[in-house]
């Protein structure tokens, strides 16, 4: 999938990704889109690193949107049920997706889940997409909204790294604020990071684990 025109510059390689796959991934994705519409559900892809708190924050979001939303939430993981399992204990419709492999969802694989679910009985869906900061930027999968967890165990430099993943979130959640001081990350500047990449996005800092933040979390989603 490598085009030809890759660039040289000093002693470093840029690698230019060919376009037609990145084409048909996002005609997926609004297919998707456009049938959640259809019945009127509102999604979110939760993104962010292998264990940046993804699951932990989604607990503490269904437990405070299940009275208010009809709320079914679809876990991508690799291999295991461990993270249907645990949202399942909030009391909330869960559908795993194994990927089996893949480091990421993609529109075709959220299609087949969406079919399982009905979605005249759904108001609103949160995705657990797969833990990765890389390939599902490249994978629209055709949510109103993408969430992106930064934890400040990654160290301080996830914003400027990950760009690509940074400008199509739309909230950024920067998460496990009380371990800060250990991994000697400045918070203010890691959100300023955050907003020097994407000036349009909504940032908010939480402790998932302790439920701290999450109120400001389902506001920024606007829900
Ligand atoms: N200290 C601290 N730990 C947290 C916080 N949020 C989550 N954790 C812990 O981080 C670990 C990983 O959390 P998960 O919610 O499983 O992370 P995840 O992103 O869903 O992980 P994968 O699905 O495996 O990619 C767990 O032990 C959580 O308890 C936080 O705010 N502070
Ligand atoms: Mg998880």
């Amino acid at each position: 999938m490598v085009a030809a025109k890759d660039r040289t510059q000093n002693d470093s390689l840029d690698i230019v990704l060919d376009v037609d796959l990145s084409k048909r991934t996002s005609q997926l994705a609004d297919e998707n889109l456009a049938l959640l519409d259809e019945h009127g559900v509102r999604a979110i892809d939760v993104l962010g690193s292998v264990g940046s708190g993804k699951t932990t924050l989604i607990q503490q979001m269904v437990r405070r949107l299940k009275d208010n939303y009809r709320l079914a939430v679809i876990a991508g993981d690799i291999t295991t049920r461990i993270d249907a399992g645990r949202i399942e204990t909030e009391g909330v419709q869960v559908l795993q997706i194994q990927t089996g492999g893949a480091c990421h969802l993609d529109g075709k694989i959220v299609r087949r889940a969406l079919d399982r679910l009905d979605l005249d009985q759904i108001d609103l869906l949160i995705i657990e997409n797969v833990g990765n900061l890389i390939c599902p930027a490249a994978f629209p999968i055709g949510t109103h909204k993408r969430l992106l967890l930064l934890s400040v165990t990654e160290g301080p430099y996830m914003a400027v790294k990950h760009p690509v993943m940074v400008r199509q979130a739309d909230v950024a959640v920067i998460n496990k604020a009380d371990l800060a001081e250990a991994m000697e990350v400045d918070l203010q500047k890691l959100e300023a990071d955050v907003r020097s990449v994407n000036p349009q996005i909504e940032v908010v800092t939480t402790v998932a684990r302790a439920g701290e933040g999450i109120d400001d979390v389902i506001a920024a989603l606007g829900l």
